[in-house]
């Protein structure tokens, strides 16, 4: 059967069971975009601006464990998905974006719109492809939809020229794929399960970390088993929030930068760490040369090229965590860590990292507090990137497996508006709440629009600090209080949101924020809540740049002064 480029685009798309397309059209993609109406089975979101479409996808992958896709024009078209694509690449997301690109005579000729995207985008995607022939294009997309989704998540980018979406060819889907080059380990080796069993039988102050790898492999009841078995307890990186309930008795909730206190001593003083898919970011080690300085360290993980990089590893195990921590789950002894587990909770009573203080401020902790208690936990939460981030990542207690969706790797300011769009259009029956600073909210506040259209009921939260709040933050810790260019004056988000036609409230008290967070979960639609929050305040605990776990600064005393609302993290 013969059939268009286009047609081959769609047949492909529907065969790898796409549901939906987060796109922006342009001239060399409109043969794609006049097929698409004969495939209903194809959602398409129309985004305001590509970055949009690629963090709607992102969010939509990382929601729901598909393939996201996203489709941009050729030039800057394509030039604007490329944030998007460097931080689905870095949170190992699984993504397939298309690009249009100028028809095969003009290529190489800088002809209108034409831009060597497959060259932009070499260092961060998994894999790209541009399609020389109509022919090649079943192939390549099942390639590529098969290289995001298997091994290591990562994003994959087919360009197309325009006259191979006019071009005809025979349609055969392949069913398998042919790539003699692309190998995953799946199983770990046993000699070195073994290993890391006679470690961890043998530890006396062990720490499991927890990164967004146990998410992905869907272990999080494998996870939970091999804490219980051999008692030990959990921290989490960013990412790896969720993947853990943070209500457990052994939860020491998230590391690092901005981390638990007990979670940053445990790690300095444990005997043995057993990172589990995460990869050593430096904002969960702080300095390496003094992270976890009297443990060994094993490590596991699908991506080979992840062990040793960052920290020294004495048993690195590759492979799917699930499958992997199934089998030290058979192996390990059921036991106890009595006296560690002692130890931990007097640090966690001496040193506590989510008490917030009473009076009438209204603080951003307290928000998330607040819509943690309203929700029950039982939300999808979608953060954008700063200060917020950081209190969403520590004062909402997560329950739920998979229910925090923030930019790690590349900390991009305005994920979270088109994140949570495209979360919530993957997970329509999930609550989404998405959590705005009021700085990037604006880099990508137009898909307000796209929310509106596509009717998705996503509840937002602008963390209102009137400031790049974490750059301030810096500023005033180290650069002498001087806050340049960090101020930020409006807009009425109120006004922008009449605007869209998103119904809207501000909230300037702690009495307002329950009423407010319950009136946005009733109403039947998009609900945004702009939270004036106290401009100055900052994220405590923290590590400063350059130090070590150990050497964390917390909260000024009359910032622990109990506000009676209850603590994140249920203790010991
Ligand atoms: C695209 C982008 N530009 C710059 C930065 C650097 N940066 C990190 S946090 C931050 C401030 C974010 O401000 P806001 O969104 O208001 O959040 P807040 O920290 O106030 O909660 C900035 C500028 C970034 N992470 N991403
Ligand atoms: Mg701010």
């Amino acid at each position: 059967m013969n059939l268009t480029g286009a047609q081959i685009v769609c047949e492909s798309l529907v065969k790898e069971g796409v549901e939906v397309i987060f796109g922006f059209p342009g001239g060399v993609v409109l043969p794609f975009y006049d097929t698409l109406p004969h495939y209903p089975q194809l959602r398409h979101v129309l985004v305001r601006h590509e970055q949009g479409a690629a963090h709607a996808a992102d969010g939509y992958a990382r929601a729901t464990g598909r393939v996201g896709v996203c489709l941009a024009t050729s030039g800057p078209g394509a030039t604007n998905l490329v944030t998007g694509i460097a931080n689905a690449q870095l949170d190992s997301s699984p993504m397939v974006a298309i690009t249009g690109q100028v028809a095969r005579p003009f290529i190489g000729k800088d002809a209108f719109q034409e831009i060597d995207i497959t060259g932009i985008t070499l260092p961060i995607t998994k894999h790209n492809y541009v399609v020389l022939s109509a022919a090649e294009l079943a192939r390549v997309f099942k390639e590529a939809f098969y290289i995001a989704s298997t091994g290591r998540l990562g994003t994959v980018l087919i360009d197309i020229p325009r006259d191979v979406f006019t071009e005809e060819a025979e349609f055969h889907y392949p069913a398998k794929v042919t790539l003699p080059g692309y190998k995953t380990v799946l199983r770990g080796h046993p000699a070195q399960i073994r290993k890391a069993v006679q470690l961890m039988d043998k530890a006396h102050r062990p720490v499991i970390i927890s990164g967004r790898g146990v998410t992905i492999s869907g272990a999080y009841d494998e996870l939970k088993e091999l804490a219980e078995k051999a008692q030990i307890p959990v921290a989490t990186t960013l990412l790896g929030i969720s993947s853990f309930p943070e209500n457990h008795m052994l939860s020491l909730g998230m590391l690092g930068m901005h981390g638990m206190a007990c979670a940053n001593m445990a790690i300095d003083k444990a005997d043995l760490i057993i990172a589990v898919g995460m990869r050593f970011d430096d904002r969960a080690t702080a300095s390496v040369s003094g992270f976890a300085p009297n443990a060994s360290v094993i490590h596991i993980d699908i991506d080979p090229a992840e062990i040793g990089k960052n920290v020294r590893v004495d048993v690195p195990i590759v492979g799917d965590v699930k499958n992997v921590v199934r089998e030290l789950n058979k192996q390990v002894t059921s036991r106890t860590h009595v006296d560690w587990i002692r130890q931990l909770d007097i640090w966690r009573q001496e040193h506590p990292s989510t008490d917030i203080r009473g009076g009438e401020e209204l603080l951003p902790q307290y928000v998330i507090r607040s819509i943690c208690e309203v929700t029950n936990s039982n939300a999808i939460i979608v953060t954008g990137v700063g200060q917020h981030q950081m209190w969403a990542a520590q004062h909402f207690c997560y329950k739920k497996p998979n229910s925090l969706i923030s930019s790690g790797g590349l900390g991009t300011m305005g994920f979270e508006l088109p994140a949570a769009l495209g979360a919530k259009i993957g997970c329509p029956e999930e609550t989404v709440w998405c959590i705005a600073g009021d700085g990037g909210f604006q880099m990508t506040i137009q898909e307000l629009a796209t929310v509106v259209q596509e009717r998705a009921a996503v509840k937002i939260a602008i963390m209102n600090n009137g400031y790049l709040g974490m750059v301030r933050q810096w500023q005033e810790l180290f650069y002498g209080r001087r806050y340049v260019a960090t101020p930020l004056s409006g807009p009425d988000f109120l006004k922008i949101a009449e605007a869209y036609g998103v119904s809207a409230m501000r909230v300037k008290t702690r009495g307002e924020v329950a009423p407010a967070i319950q009136k946005a979960m009733e109403h039947d639609g998009p609900f945004l809540i702009d939270f004036m929050i106290e401009p100055e305040e900052n994220v405590y605990p923290m590590v400063p740049p350059g130090a070590t776990l150990a050497d964390i600064i917390e909260a000024p005393r009359k910032e622990t002064v109990a506000s009676g609302i209850s603590p994140t993290v249920s203790n010991l």
